[in-house]
């Protein structure tokens, strides 16, 4: 059964749709180069930094860990909102207890394949709408929308969320990813309308 967490807003505003949002049915794709390619045999998921247990995970391994699929809302800094997109995958919690996270570690710094990069404090990761996604509605998550594995970041814009996301930093200092040094809102909260810094 799908968990519905569409009513996250309500933490942080009084409607669903952030001031200055459209919503729009499509699914629009956003990248800032183009879409890299993975092999499913080398492909391994990285986890390392702040703490007890570095991984690295095949993708079989990944998709092994526990799962659930949450109905979740989509917002993009450049102004469209998707509602109820089906999310399959590992909650930033479940990854996290499997590593066991250092008590100095305050930040994460998630890194994917086409050498995107973006920050959020360990604090903000640690919800369970905060999902490693592999599927959407059902169907292995299409490679334009960040396929084999991305990050879901429901209560942030969405360049909080690495597409082909490939591993994951523990930090105990925080430190800026690509958007958030190039002008983006470090905390990129859309009910607060935290777009650019
Ligand atoms: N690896 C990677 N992740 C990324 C991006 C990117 O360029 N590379 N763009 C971000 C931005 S700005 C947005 S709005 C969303 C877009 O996700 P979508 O293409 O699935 O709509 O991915 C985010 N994650
Ligand atoms: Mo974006």
């Amino acid at each position: 059964m799908a968990k519905d967490v569409t009513g996250l807003y309500e933490e942080f505003g009084d409607e669903r749709l952030p001031p200055g949002q459209r919503e729009t049915s499509r699914f629009p794709v956003l990248s800032k180069s183009g879409t890299p390619s993975w092999d499913r045999d080398s492909w391994q998921f990285e986890v390392w930094g702040a703490v007890e247990d570095e991984l690295s995970l095949s993708y079989d391994e990944f998709t092994s860990l526990p799962s659930e699929t949450q109905i979740q809302d989509f917002h993009c800094v450049t102004g469209w909102s998707k509602f109820d997109c089906e999310f399959t995958g590992v909650t930033f919690p479940t990854l996290a207890e499997r590593a066991g996270v250092e008590d100095d570690a305050v930040h994460v710094m998630f890194h994917a394949l086409d050498g995107y990069t973006t920050n959020l404090s360990l604090e903000e990761c640690r919800r369970q709408e905060v999902m490693f996604v592999y599927e959407y509605d059902g169907e292995p998550l299409p490679a334009d929308h960040g396929g084999p594995l991305r990050v879901v970041t429901p209560h942030k814009y969405a360049y909080k969320g690495a597409k082909w996301v490939s591993g994951v930093e523990f930090l105990t200092e925080p430190e800026r990813g690509y958007w958030e040094k190039r002008g983006y809102s470090n905390t990129a909260n859309p009910w607060n309308e935290e777009r650019y810094s």
